[in-house]
């Protein structure tokens, strides 16, 4: 499979789907999908043709997470260097999904292990099929949860959910994973799909600037004061203000009609 197979790629109604397309491995990440789901992202960074990602896999899964094949201890030779495969792999890709200033929407349609669970966490907005789980793995390897778990899910769940889910490396079923607030909600497995389109495509007909700074400032929020996310709120507000799009909602709203945002 060559690198581009690894990560399918479509560009439509200003969407840019991407899905992780390794299936009889459970999407797991080998070098080659790493480096062509960067390639994508960035892509989605530079091109204004692009407003809104979907990210989700191929066939039963969703990610499983490092692909354990390309660490067979069996196969000799010194202890790989994990610290620097985050430092090369994951790392920049959850960063890239983190500082995109865009929404990104994850359609979670089966599995999501290890690394491939945080990558989820890290989207703007993540549905996932009822039957989807999601396992911090990593436990049962030896590991300590990477691509922004320890992170993510102290974050947003505390740190006895957190811990119990990592310590344990029990499965996390969608719907619970909804009530908890992990995702934002979970979806029969025929509709996860047209839900998620529907989503990422109203996304990506909205004032992109404005979305992308929503996203930035709710993500600044957990480590800033009060006094410092007014004065962002104040910078951020004035430069939206100042977008087509704001016109143009202001407009639509006044001559009771359906806005139609440019993203400008
Ligand atoms: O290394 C570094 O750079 C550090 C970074 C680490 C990040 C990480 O993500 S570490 C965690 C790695 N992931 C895991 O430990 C999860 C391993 N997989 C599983 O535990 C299970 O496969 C699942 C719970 C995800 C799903 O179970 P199940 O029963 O639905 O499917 P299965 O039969 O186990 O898997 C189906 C196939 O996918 C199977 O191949 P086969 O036997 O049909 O040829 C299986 O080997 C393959 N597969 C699943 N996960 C991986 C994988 N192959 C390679 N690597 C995997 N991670």
């Amino acid at each position: 499979m060559s690198r581009s197979e690894t990560v399918l790629s479509a560009l439509a109604e200003g969407v840019l789907t991407l899905t992780l397309n390794r299936p009889d491995k459970l999407n797991s990440f080998n070098e080659e999908m790493h480096l062509a789901l960067r390639e994508q992202i960035r892509r989605a960074h530079d091109d204004a043709a692009v407003r809104a990602v979907l990210l989700t896999g191929a066939g039963r899964g969703f990610c499983a997470g490092q692909d354990l094949g390309d660490r067979d201890p069996r196969k000799g030779g010194p202890a790989p260097d994990l610290g620097h495969t985050l430092e090369t792999f994951y790392n920049p890709t959850l960063r890239l999904i983190r500082n995109l200033e865009k929404p990104v929407v994850c359609a979670v349609n089966g599995v999501a292990a290890g690394a491939g669970a945080n990558i989820a966490f890290a989207c703007d907005i993540v549905l996932a099929a009822k039957s989807a789980k999601f396992i911090q793995a990593f436990a049962k390897i030896g590991l300590i949860p990477d691509a922004g778990g320890t992170w993510s899910l102290t974050r947003i769940l505390g740190e006895p959910r957190a811990k119990a889910l990592a310590l344990t490396a029990e499965p996390l079923l969608a719907e619970k994973a909804a009530e908890w607030g992990l995702i934002w909600k979970a979806v029969e497995d025929d509709m996860l799909r047209s839900e998620a389109e529907t989503l990422a495509r109203s996304l990506a007909a909205g004032p992109t600037l404005g979305l992308g700074l929503t996203k930035r400032l709710i993500q600044e929020a957990a480590t800033n004061t009060l006094d410092r996310q007014l004065d962002l709120e104040r910078d951020a507000q004035q430069r939206a203000g100042r977008s087509a799009d704001y016109a143009e909602g202001v407009t639509a709203f006044l001559e009771k009609r359906k806005a139609v945002f440019r993203g400008e």
